[in-house]
């Protein structure tokens, strides 16, 4: 059994898309939690430290804590992957037909969601919106 954390984030909060996006997840996931909030910027920053240094980190960082996302918490065997494959690629140009960036997404940076990419990922990301979860 994994967990894994969805992030719906600000421009797709800002599109209204929030119903939409977890209508569809439901209908394959298993959710557990859902938490809207605002990150920092200080929070914004350590959630995606990873790229600390990369061209794109400062516009990141500032796009993130613009407006309130949601954190969306799921359960299941192998849902890391499976929620993976579901939201599509980075850039929703690329992203398969009828995959959530697909769907929502414009840019490599307005793509609509986040999903965890691996368990320590998961177990890092799941805290910003989920403190009180062991
Ligand atoms: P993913 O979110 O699919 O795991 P990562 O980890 O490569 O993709 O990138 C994290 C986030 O950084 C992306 N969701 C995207 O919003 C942003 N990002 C990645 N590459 C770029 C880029 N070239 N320009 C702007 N934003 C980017």
């Amino acid at each position: 059994m994994q967990r894994t954390l969805l992030i719906i984030k600000p421009d797709a909060v800002e599109k209204r898309l929030i119903g939409k996006i977890i209508s569809m997840v439901e209908e394959h996931f298993n959710i557990v939690g859902i938490r809207m909030k605002r990150l920092t910027p200080q929070e914004a920053r350590e959630f995606y430290r990873v790229h600390r240094g990369k061209d794109f980190y400062e516009g990141l960082v500032e796009f993130m804590s613009s407006g309130p996302s949601v954190g969306v918490l799921i359960e299941g065997d192998n849902v890391i992957e499976k929620l993976r494959e579901f939201i599509g690629s980075t850039d929703p140009r690329k992203a398969k037909k009828g995959t959530i960036r697909n769907l929502f997404g414009t840019t490599v940076r307005y793509n609509a969601v986040h999903a965890s990419d691996s368990e320590e990922s998961a177990s890092y990301e799941i805290p910003f919106y989920f403190p009180s979860i062991e």
